[in-house]
């Protein structure tokens, strides 16, 4: 999947000069699930959006300090019954 996504990714990006917005985006804390996520971040890019990938296993804190430095968007990614439950920060 990661190789096939490689070959796709120019494909999905392209060449846009203005931003049409910040994004930040990862997988939350405890899960490591990402083709999902890269994926995501691939089409929001192709949109032209600026897309800051934090990773994955991320806590809430850094979601929020990305926030706070400038991303209008944040996406989550959750795969798991007990991973999503930290989108909203309840397992904090
Ligand atoms: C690949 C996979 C793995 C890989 C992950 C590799 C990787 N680098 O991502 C590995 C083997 C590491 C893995 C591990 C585990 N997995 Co897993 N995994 C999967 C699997 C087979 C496919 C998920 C996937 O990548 N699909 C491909 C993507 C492209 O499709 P998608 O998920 O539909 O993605 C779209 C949407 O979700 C949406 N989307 C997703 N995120 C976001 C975010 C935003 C902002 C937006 C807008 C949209 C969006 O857009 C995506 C693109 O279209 C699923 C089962 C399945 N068939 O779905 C299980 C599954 C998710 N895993 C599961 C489990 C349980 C685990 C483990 C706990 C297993 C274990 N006991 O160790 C661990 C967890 C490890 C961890 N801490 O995270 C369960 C979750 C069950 C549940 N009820 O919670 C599933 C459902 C399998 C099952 N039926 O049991 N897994």
């Amino acid at each position: 999947m990661q190789a096939g996504l490689r070959i796709l990714k120019p494909h999905l990006v392209r060449g846009e000069s203005k931003s049409a917005g910040k994004v930040a985006i990862g997988t939350v804390k405890g899960d490591l699930h990402d083709i999902d996520k890269n994926l995501v971040a691939m089409m929001l890019e192709g949109d032209g959006c600026e897309v800051r990938d934090l990773g994955v296993d991320i806590v809430p804190d850094a979601f929020v300090k990305a926030a706070q430095g400038g991303v209008q968007i944040l996406c989550m990614s959750a795969l798991t019954t007990t991973t999503m439950l930290n989108v909203n920060g309840i397992n904090r």
